[in-house]
């Protein structure tokens, strides 16, 4: 890719300008020049938000107001080049001692889910500038197959959750400059599938680099997550066959077997409520099926282990 650059290193200038990546932030009245990366080229054309700019046609183009640059370089023959990678510009009109950058990064706990299952989020929320920064909040609206349990580890601030938008917000208030926080968000998955969900901060003060306020994390769910054990002794605890997730697949049907192969319990629209009632401890099978809201089957299989002995008091 054409790579372009700027008349400014990548630190405050004494000339009040602010490089950062491929943000240029000027105060108003003041020029940057960019470069293109090639500077032998036979022509060119500079572009902002994809418009060509009438007679910005140098290798080089001086800009006083806010956009987003590109430029392309033609060889001799009329071949262009590429578009060049983007260069933004934006004119605030503050001190460069007001100008700031918080980061938020958002990862899903790397073990196995699967529906009904607990995990966590780490967040961590960065003040990358000497400045510190007020006013510092971010914001996560979870999905509908994620259920709100709390946080933890928090070290800083406090978090609030609304169940009405679902939006988490940890309100983290100041944070000095160079400050690093971070919180675990406990959640539970529902349905099995991708989970996306993104985090967003937000600050007072002019933040240099939007583009890292918001970060994505990914999570695959598995299916549904079959116990191997249940005990139908009447203490209230695991006392039915319960397939956590299951009331999210309506569409389903199941079928137990005995260590013979008979069928012992067949049920279509399953409830989560047999309770082997009438057999004897031991490991049967069960095949169940399910269909999801798309209407994909999906068949799980395996042992289940039928105990009733009460453990001793
Ligand atoms: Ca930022
Ligand atoms: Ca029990």
């Amino acid at each position: 890719m054409l790579m372009l650059w700027v008349n400014a290193p990548a630190a405050t200038t004494a000339r009040g300008i602010y490089a950062f990546d491929n943000v240029i932030v000027i105060q108003p009245g003041q020029k940057v020049t960019l470069h293109a990366g090639v500077a032998n080229a036979a022509a060119y054309q500079w572009f902002n938000q994809k418009q060509p700019i009438p007679g910005a046609v140098k290798s080089e183009y001086t800009v006083s107001s806010a956009g987003n640059y590109t430029v392309i370089a033609y060889s001799m023959q009329g071949c262009p080049s590429e578009e060049s990678e983007l260069m933004q510009v934006l004119v605030v009109n503050t001190s460069v001692a007001d100008q700031i950058d918080i980061s938020v990064l958002k990862v899903a706990e790397s073990k196995p889910v699967a529906a009904g299952d607990e995990f966590i989020y780490r967040i961590v929320v960065d003040n990358k500038t000497n400045q510190g920064a007020s006013d510092v909040k971010m914001k996560d609206a979870l999905p509908k197959n994620l259920v709100y349990i709390g946080i933890k580890g928090v070290t800083t601030g406090y978090g609030q959750y609304d169940p009405d938008s679902r939006t988490f917000t940890w309100v983290i208030g100041d944070m000095p400059g160079k400050a690093k926080e971070e919180l675990q968000l406990r959640v539970k998955a529902e349905g099995h599938g991708t989970i996306t969900n993104t985090a967003v901060v937000t600050s007072a003060g002019v933040d240099i680099d939007p583009s890292n306020n918001t970060s994505t994390a990914v999570k695959d769910v598995q299916g549904l997550n079959v116990p191997n054990v249940f005990t139908p002794n009447g203490d209230g605890v695991n006392d039915t066959f319960e397939i956590p997730g299951l009331s999210d697949y309506p569409d389903n049907v199941i079928d137990i077997f005995n260590r013979w192969g008979n069928s012992i319990y067949h049920k279509s629209g399953y409830l989560n409520d047999w309770t082997g009632n009438g057999l004897n401890e031991g490991t049967y099978f069960y095949v169940l099926q399910v269909k999801d809201a798309n209407g994909v089957a999906q068949t799980y299989k395996g042992y289940v282990t039928l105990l009733r002995t009460r453990s001793e008091e």
